[in-house]
């Protein structure tokens, strides 16, 4: 059914894709091309040479789907697959996709559209996908069973329907959905407005990216799909810091990023040095009066979010989940918290035993990101990425936000590690320390709000320590 699946390298091998719209009339008659996608790359925006005109989003570690015309139809061809997606240099998994990547490639069209996806099986088990947040009609969902029958291994089916509001959405399947979408099956999908819109303004940069989580043991490739909670790789398309691409922009750029959330938790998204508005949901362009400027946004599951904002600060800016265990990557469950406690004793004991026995993470986690301790095979270090001061002691949901004076229009090239005016990082001081201001505690007991009954028998001094028993609920 397939003639030949064309095959996508880099930047270059783009413009085939993008030649691929427009294809012979032989082809035309059939399904049309699925287009292949081979690398993890952050590939330029698909400027469209068919249909309506519209400036197209910049999808972080991934790509946009070529389409053809056919009768004034777009047509779209996914393939679900397994795929190897490679999510940090040295790290790759073994997952569920679509066209060759996890997550699938995002879906650019204009309000008005209509538009023909053939969605084509290639798992061993029922699929089907459902258009997240799109007005269309109910036979089109995709929901197994209550719309449409799943769509067997091997057979392609064909869904229709006219893109009706312009907005953000999402596309993942509604069979067995647990499995497929904790093995990465899922897309983003954006309709352009067709003209000037009073409540989406006309950006120079545009980003999207999907929020998902992998629960991959260390040295295995593939997600373990029960985990409902505890997952360790916390993923931006399916990459982990230090895999993520920059985002990079051209100092006073307007600039939108689109994040979706198909994790199984909230992810409070972190801008640093610039202020945003939400300027969309999966509902829509957000209505003027709502809009306030926040340095953080809530993404809560399922939910969209469109945030616009101006970048009129030159440097190298960190943007990332603010859940702290999100910035890291596979970690091994049940690390109890070392800090402050004093080992000399027994690692004293233990290295008569042991001669490289080391302590770990008496001082802080940080420690382990210089120590390059041995990994498993397939694994990931759990906090990686080197920058111009050292070890950045983050992985999993964190990249930079690269603004330039000097970037020109349209490049998406990374420009390297901001270089500070002189007198502008912080410095050692090395004069004579006053003794700081430190609140000292009285003998007694503080005040309270009201005297206590009776007075403890004890003091009591507590240590914060997490349960060793795991972390979950992050
Ligand atoms: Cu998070």
């Amino acid at each position: 059914m397939l003639s030949r699946r064309k095959m996508l390298g880099g930047a270059g091998a783009f413009t085939a894709a993008a030649a691929a719209a427009s294809v012979s009339k032989v082809a035309m008659a059939a399904l049309p091309e699925p287009v292949i996608q081979t690398k993890p790359d952050t590939m330029p925006p698909l400027v469209p040479n068919t249909g309506r005109p519209y400036s197209p989003v910049v999808t972080l570690n991934g790509w946009t789907l070529p389409w053809r015309m056919n009768n004034g139809v777009k047509e779209f061809h996914l393939v679900a697959e397994p795929v190897v997606r490679e999510m940090t240099p040295g790290f790759k998994a073994h997952l569920w996709g679509y066209n060759g990547q996890s997550p699938g490639p995002t879906i650019e069209v204009v309000e008005g559209d209509r538009v023909r996806l053939f969605v084509t099986n290639k798992l061993g088990e029922l699929t089907s996908i459902h258009w997240h947040g799109q007005r269309l009609p109910n036979g089109m969902d995709g929901v197994t069973g209550l719309n449409q029958p799943g769509i067997p291994p091997g057979k392609t089916y064909v869904y229709e329907f006219v893109a009706r509001r312009p907005g953000t959405f999402m596309y993942h399947p509604h069979a067995d959905e647990m499995v497929q979408m904790a093995m990465g099956m899922m897309g983003f999908w954006i309709t352009h407005p067709k003209a000037k819109h009073p409540l989406i303004d006309e950006v120079d940069r545009d980003f999207v990216f999907l929020l998902n989580a992998y629960d991959i043991d260390p040295g295995a490739y593939t997600p373990k799909i029960m985990t409902m909670l505890d997952f360790n790789l916390w993923s931006w398309n399916s990459r982990i810091f230090p895999g993520i691409d920059p985002l990079v922009v051209r100092k006073n750029d307007k600039v939108r990023i689109r994040i979706g959330n198909l994790t199984m938790t909230n992810h409070p998204i972190h801008l640093h040095g610039h202020e945003f508005l939400i300027t969309g949901t999966d509902g829509g362009p957000t209505p003027k009066s709502t809009r306030m400027y926040e340095v953080t946004t809530d993404v809560a599951v399922g939910q969209m979010r469109q945030i616009d904002f101006l970048a009129d600060e030159e440097g190298d800016w960190a943007f990332h989940c603010h859940k702290s265990h999100h910035t890291m990557n596979a970690m091994g469950h049940n690390v109890p918290t070392m800090i402050g406690v004093d080992h000399r004793g027994v690692a004293k004991q233990i290295t008569s035993l042991i001669p490289d026995y080391m302590v770990m993470g008496e001082r802080g986690m940080k420690d382990m990101t210089e120590m390059e301790m041995p990994l498993p095979d397939n694994t990931a270090a759990m906090m990686t990425g080197t920058g111009p001061f050292g070890a950045v002691g983050m992985g999993g949901m964190f990249s930079v936000l690269k603004v330039r004076a000097d970037q020109k229009p349209g490049d998406y090239s990374d420009p390297g590690w901001y270089k500070h005016p002189p007198g502008t990082v912080a410095y050692e001081f090395t004069g004579s320390l006053p003794d700081p201001a430190r609140f000292k505690a009285d003998a007694s007991p503080g005040p309270g709000a009201m005297p206590p009954m009776a007075k403890p028998s004890k003091e009591i001094e507590v240590r914060v320590r997490k349960p060793a028993s795991g972390h979950s609920g992050h």
